[in-house]
Order: C-alpha cells, then structure tokens, then sequence
C-alpha cells in the first residue's frame, strides 16, 4: 500500500515501518498515525510476518503530536471522537512483539507511542522527554503511567513536571531503554534482535508479550497463576513439541507458529 507520511517494508519475517515526515521531525498528525495504524493492521494479519520494527529518521523518532493539529481542537471534539483511541493505541494494542528502534527526538506522543512498544534499542544521539507541561498540557497518551513504571516516579515526575530531555546513556540507566547502539548500528541491531524473535514460534512470542504485559497491572500471585495456566496451555502446540524434540535431536527447530 502507498502511504504519504510512513514507509514500510518486510524483510523475511519482520515487517519495518518507518516514520517519514521529516520537515516536522515526523510530528504525529492525523494522516500519519492513521497511516501507521493500516501498517501494523496490515502486519498483524499477515501470517509471515512474526515481529515489527517501528523507526523513524536520524534525527527524531518523532517529536510528539502535531501540535499546529492540536492546537485548534476543544475537549468535545477530543471526547466524542477520541481519535487518538483508534490510532495511536494501535501500537498498544498490537499482538506480536513490536521493537522501536529510537534515534534522535521521541518526545511527547513520540516517547509515549516509542513505549507502547515492547522495547525500545536506542542510538546513542536518541533524547526522550514529556515536555506537554511546557505546551499548557500533560502527557495524554499513556506517558504519566508508562513512563512511572519503566523509570519510577521519582524520574517521571522530573521529566513531566520540568519537561527536560533525557539522553540516551540515562535512558537506558533508567531502564527505559532495553539496548543503547552507536547511531550507525541501530537499525542493524533492531534487525537482528527482530529476526531472532521472527525465528521463534509466534503464537508462543505472543503468549509470552502477553504475559509480560499483564505483569504490570496484577499482583504477583495473580500474574504467576496466569502465567502457569499459559505455560500449561503451551504443551498443547506442535511448536512444544518440536522445540524440545529439536533440543534432545541436538538439531534446529522448525516452529509451525501453531
Ligand atoms: N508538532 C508540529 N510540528 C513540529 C513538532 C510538533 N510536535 N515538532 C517539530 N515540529 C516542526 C517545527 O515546527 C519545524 O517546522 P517548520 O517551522 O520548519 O515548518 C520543524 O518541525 C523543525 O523543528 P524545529 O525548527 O523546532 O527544530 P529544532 O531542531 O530547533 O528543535 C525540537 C527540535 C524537537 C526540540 C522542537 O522542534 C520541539 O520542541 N518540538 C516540539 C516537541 C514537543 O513539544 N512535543 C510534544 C508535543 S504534544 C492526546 C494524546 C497524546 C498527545 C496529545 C493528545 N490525546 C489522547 C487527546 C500528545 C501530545 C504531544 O506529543
């Protein structure tokens, strides 16, 4: 499909989209979160497709929403049509393993969408912030909840009461972000760490980001029950049955994703 403010493409099994509206430092506006909610419609209902890569340009990742779009709306509009539900969640709501691959600007919705991802492998020049505060507004697309939980309060109240940036040597000290990479080798190390997950059973992936996830809105004992009836279910799945064959047959597994 031709998109205006996005690319995508497929290399074996993971699919790449990559924000492209530079002259705005790929700002968030309506077409483009559209455009990315398609492409990882399109990716989730691909069944040779096992892991996404979400990217933008060298210089930003995205530095937030469009805010000359915003800044026109009323709370009527935002309630009634909710429009951020239907696209930007759509990263949320993804069901197989998605990775932002961050250089450059992700700030705002940018930082917010780089965290509804399942983790983020940041270049060296990459600086993430919440700085709504300074716009007359708070982070409005998970940004006070996602980011407490990836870097604790302490961290999230500075970056969203101060509206500072944070680079990315503290990111990852933080635990926002799961790798830093020199710039040059981003996309080199989303690509593989991708292709590693992509060369797994997806269905088992899956249950696995789905357990993780749970993980942070249920108590312990609760997300140890869910994940034992998950673990139990798996021996269900040919893909069981063909990882531990493959490991005692000292040979490499062929996953059927079923
Ligand atoms: N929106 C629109 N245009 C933007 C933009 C943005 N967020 N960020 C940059 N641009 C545009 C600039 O206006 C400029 O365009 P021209 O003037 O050339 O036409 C071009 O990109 C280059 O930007 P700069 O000239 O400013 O570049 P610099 O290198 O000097 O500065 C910067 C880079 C990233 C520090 C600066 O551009 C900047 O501060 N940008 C704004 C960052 C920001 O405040 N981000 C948060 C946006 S608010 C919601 C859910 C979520 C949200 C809203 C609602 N609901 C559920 C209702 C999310 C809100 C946000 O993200």
């Amino acid at each position: 499909m031709a998109y205006q403010n996005i690319q995508t493409k497929t290399e074996g099994r993971v699919g790449v989209i990559t924000f492209d509206r530079p002259s705005a430092l790929n700002a968030l506006c309506d077409d483009l979160t559209r455009e990315l909610s398609e492409a990882l419609a399109a990716f989730e209902a691909d069944s040779d497709i096992g892991c996404v890569v979400l990217t933008g340009s060298a210089k930003a990742f995205a530095a937030g929403a469009d805010i000359k779009e915003l800044q026109g709306r009323d709370y009527i509009d935002l309630y009634m049509h909710d429009p951020f539900a239907k696209t930007w969640e759509s990263v949320a709501r993804f069901r197989k393993p998605i990775i932002a691959a961050v250089a450059g600007y992700a700030l705002g919705g940018g930082c917010e969408i780089a965290m509804m991802c399942d983790f983020i492998i940041a270049a060296e020049t990459a600086k993430f912030g919440q700085p709504e505060i300074n716009l007359g507004v708070m982070p409005g697309a998970g940004g006070t909840q996602r980011l407490a939980r990836a870097v604790g309060k302490a961290k999230a109240m500075d970056m969203c009461l101060t509206g500072r940036m944070m680079g990315a040597e503290e990111a990852e000290r933080a635990g926002l972000v799961s790798r830093l990479v020199p710039a040059d080798d981003l996309m080199d190390v989303a690509m593989e760490a991708a292709e590693a997950i992509a060369s797994k059973s997806l269905p088992i992936a899956m249950m696995t980001k789905e357990a993780i996830n749970i993980s942070q809105e249920l108590s312990l004992s609760e997300g140890i029950r869910f994940e034992r009836r998950v673990f139990q279910a798996q021996f269900t799945t040919e893909d069981q049955k063909e990882g531990m064959a493959a490991f005692a047959e000292k040979r490499s597994a062929h996953f059927k994703h079923r």
